[in-house]
């Protein structure tokens, strides 16, 4: 029998392992004209950081990196020891490859300005979400939204170069380490996800083109916190269980955005008495999730604006966030809508 190595085959003999995220980032560089590969190659040092955190975080239990670091990041939580290494790789990663100008990131106070005047593109970055996850093994994952600087190449880092709003992101993902660990992107042509074959270790795309559904019955939010939400919050989950929607909440950002994303679903996290402005972060953590949720038809929002809209005045800023399923949302925000209006009749 002859096989043809480029055909597909039957007999499962030469069957196609698939393509690589390498070969995709390759070929998807022609989506923009006159692009010189800078991006291209920040996002293969980002998938090869990931790839070492991958390996972090799988031997966690072994290596005695489990655990607190001793100190605290400056939004006043406990570091992990894990999360002190993601960093150290990311950080590493994308100061070595000469694509990248500046850093922001959750486990660093100020901006990281690396002094690379030919550095096109700024960095925001958590480098490992979740981590109230680490230590037992749970899903756990990295965020990051890359935008083109502002000022000429050749001056040094502004402000304005950082504190852009996220519908300036020409790129942003995430990487989940869960069951198996996927990296997803995009960057701005749709959403594509990418599963780690530990063996070979490289990435194979394995969600092409990933769409939200519309639509969906999962419900995300911390409900211990229920006694602090606001009336439209509270009235959107009694709905959420009339209807006997499913409650599901890991308490790890990426991996419930992931999950909703493929399942159709809403995740929320809402001001709360002890977070007035929310928990979770815009430039590293809100900006990268709503711009891959609108690229594969979700949607993400404040409660009164579109996340992307928003222009920060902080380094860690907070927001409230509600991510999903687009009726989903539109739902939420009438019953937060509604609620304002009640309370000022
Ligand atoms: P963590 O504090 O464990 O890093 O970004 C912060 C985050 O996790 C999200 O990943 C997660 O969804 C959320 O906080 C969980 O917060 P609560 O424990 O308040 O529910």
């Amino acid at each position: 029998m002859k096989i043809n190595p480029y055909q597909p085959d039957q007999s499962g003999m030469a069957y196609s392992v698939g393509t690589t995220l390498d070969r995709f980032i390759k070929f998807k560089q022609s989506d923009f004209p006159f692009a010189s590969g800078e991006l291209s190659q920040l996002l293969r040092d980002i998938a090869l950081a990931a790839k070492i955190v991958n390996r972090e975080t799988n031997r966690a239990g072994l290596a005695n990196i489990g655990g607190a670091f001793g100190q605290t990041n400056v939004q006043g939580e406990e570091q992990q020891k894990l999360d002190v290494i993601a960093n150290i790789r990311f950080m590493r990663a994308l100061s070595k490859g000469g694509e990248v100008c500046a850093i922001v990131s959750e486990e660093e106070d100020a901006v990281i300005d690396l002094k690379n005047k030919s550095g096109k593109y700024v960095v925001a970055i958590d480098p490992l979400d979740g981590s109230s996850n680490i230590d037992v093994n749970i899903s756990i994952g990295t965020i990051f939204s890359i935008y083109r600087r502002k000022t000429p190449l050749g001056s040094p880092i502004q402000m304005e170069d950082i504190m852009q709003p996220g519908s300036e992101q020409v790129a942003a993902g995430y990487v989940l380490y869960g069951s198996s660990t996927m990296l997803v992107y995009t960057t701005g042509f749709g959403v594509n996800g990418f599963t780690y074959e530990t063996s070979l270790g490289e990435f194979f795309l394995s969600h092409p083109q990933i769409k939200a559904p519309k639509s969906g019955k999962i419900y995300s939010i911390n409900e211990g916190l229920e006694l602090d939400w606001q009336e439209g919050i509270k009235n959107y989950i009694d709905e959420c269980k009339a209807k006997r929607y499913v409650a599901r909440y890991i308490g790890s950002l990426v991996a419930d955005f992931h999950r909703n994303l493929l399942k159709g679903g809403i995740y929320l996290y809402p001001a709360t008495k002890n977070n007035p402005n929310g928990k979770l972060r815009l430039l590293y953590e809100a900006n990268a999730l709503a711009f891959i949720a609108e690229q594969a038809g979700a949607k993400a929002t404040d409660g009164k604006s579109r996340i992307l809209d928003i222009v920060p005045d902080s380094l860690h800023q907070r927001t409230p966030l509600f991510i999903g399923s687009e009726e989903m949302v539109d739902q939420a925000i009438k019953h937060i809508e509604k609620s304002k209006i009640s309370a000022t009749v």
